[in-house]
């Protein structure tokens, strides 16, 4: 095989601090060994997340010139929305400054205690909001997705069985909606297959149910769908879009991700009475409909970011990337969520710290070491991120305690890449040495943002 070269040169650069270990274990402490509250100078390589760490490219920072500043009937608006309706196919755009902004508006006007939202599974801002409105969020994953050692090709997908008693459980009254989440992002960015979004779609459709797709990785789970979905090898990814969108009723997206821009997003409703109650909540809290939040030279990046994410050369090199990063952990024995996803590389914190049950946050006591040894800042997506208590007290864990080292779009080379994988390889061999971690403050929703944490025994 060739090697992967990234389809662009670079014209600016950013310098990376280096640090040392004695300097990382510091603000580590300082941070309550909680990697959001590092400050990013003190960070080698950053894979907290792939959201709004794009790298722009220089057809976006022109767009940025060329933004309508208009308040209201913005050019640059107009560019956007015709670009997401020539994707989505959705009647309604609806702009906001992040996914979780469209999460709100969605959820004030249809969550509220009594009502469940399924899901193949929220992500976490998905889950606040739901539950800030009363609602139950309920994930419904296939039992493979839960299996971080099994290989299979859509392990992001909805289990429709589950779905399905679901909704005879809970009354398709008190179910306005359903949402999927392309690709899974809980699960390790696994894709969602095309039948399954149909299947999805087929089930909801006996029950007079809408489906809402949470789309903020839709290129990356199209590009999966045509490289392992039978029918699929002849399409453009752009075809492969319009058709995953073409079975949902509209969309929520995080344009952070696959906007390939430092921010923005948007909600989509085919349905134009709930869309015209969004948009009284839209002016409300975000803006005006034609920003929504965001500078408009923003839609501008934006609007060239959904034209660049659609290339099929971009997309095989950020896959690409992600698979080497695995491959050479998977070859050095760390073990890894397999296959490796659309976004990060996720390793799996139950077999890497086996002596830390997950009320001690085995992943957050990985990625710590992981920061100590490299500085490379990864997040804990497993007990910490998801954990809950039943009614006694007692601990209940997620199925699964990963460390997600997502890595940001075209920002990192691959020698940056082998010094990550060099670095998760030391830690790994550090493994024994790892301790349970006990929490020191925590805040009732979405605790992982603020948490304060400290290690057992201390
Ligand atoms: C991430 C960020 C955001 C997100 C998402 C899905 C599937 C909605 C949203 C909300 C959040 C994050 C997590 C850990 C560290 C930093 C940031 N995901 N749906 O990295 O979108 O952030 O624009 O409000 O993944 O995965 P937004």
């Amino acid at each position: 095989m060739k090697t992967l070269i990234e389809p662009f040169k670079i014209k600016t650069v950013e310098e990376i601090p280096i640090t040392t270990r004695e300097q990382r274990e510091k603000y580590l402490k300082d941070a309550f060994y909680n990697p959001f509250f590092l400050r990013s100078e003190h960070v080698t390589i950053d894979l907290l997340t792939d959201s709004g760490t794009t790298a722009m490219s220089s057809k976006q920072w022109a767009g940025l010139m060329d933004g309508d500043e208009a308040y209201a009937g913005s050019r640059s608006y107009y560019k956007f929305e015709n670009i997401v309706k020539e994707i989505t196919g959705f009647k309604n755009i609806i702009p906001t400054h992040q996914g979780r902004a469209a999460e709100k508006i969605l959820f004030t006007l249809v969550a509220k205690p009594g009502i469940t939202i399924p899901s193949n599974s929220h992500f976490d801002t998905t889950r606040g909001n739901i539950e800030y409105a009363g609602a139950d969020a309920v994930d419904n994953l296939v039992d493979v997705g839960m299996q971080p050692e099994i290989e299979a090709d859509f392990k992001g997908n909805m289990d429709v069985e589950k779905l399905r008693k679901l909704i005879l459980e809970r009354g398709p009254q008190n179910i306005p909606l359903c949402m999927l989440t392309v690709t899974n992002n809980t699960a390790g960015g696994q894709p969602v297959s095309m039948q399954n979004i149909r299947d999805t779609k087929s089930v909801l459709k006996e029950f007079g149910i809408p489906l809402i797709l949470d789309a903020c990785r839709f290129a990356e789970n199209a590009y999966f769908i045509k490289k392992r979905e039978p029918g699929y090898q002849n399409k453009t990814i752009k075809e492969i879009a319009q058709e995953m969108f073409s079975y949902a009723d509209g969309a929520t997206m995080s344009a952070k991700k696959d906007g390939l821009s430092n921010t923005g997003g948007f909600l989509a409703l085919n349905n134009d009475e709930l869309a015209e109650q969004a948009k009284v909540l839209l002016i409300i809290t975000e803006g005006f409909l034609t920003y929504g939040g965001m500078t408009r030279r923003d839609l501008e990046a934006l609007a060239q970011g959904f034209v660049e994410v659609l290339e099929e050369s971009y997309l095989e090199l950020r896959i690409g990337q992600i698979q080497y990063l695995g491959n050479k952990l998977l070859e050095a024995g760390v073990p890894i969520l397999q296959p490796t996803g659309g976004h990060a590389v996720y390793l799996d914190a139950k077999r890497f710290a086996p002596h830390i049950p997950p009320h001690q946050f085995p992943g957050q006591s990985v990625l710590c070491e992981l920061y100590l040894v490299s500085g490379v800042r990864s997040v804990e997506i497993g007990s910490l991120m998801f954990g809950k208590e039943d009614a006694a007290g007692n601990p209940l864990a997620p199925p699964m305690e990963l460390v997600r080292m997502a890595i940001p779009r075209r920002v990192y080379t691959q020698a940056h890449t082998d010094y990550v994988a060099e670095a998760c390889i030391e830690t790994y061999q550090n493994r024994s040495k790892l301790r349970g971690m006990k929490i020191v403050h925590e805040a009732k929703y979405l605790r992982h943002f603020t948490i304060k944490l400290d290690y057992v025994g201390n």
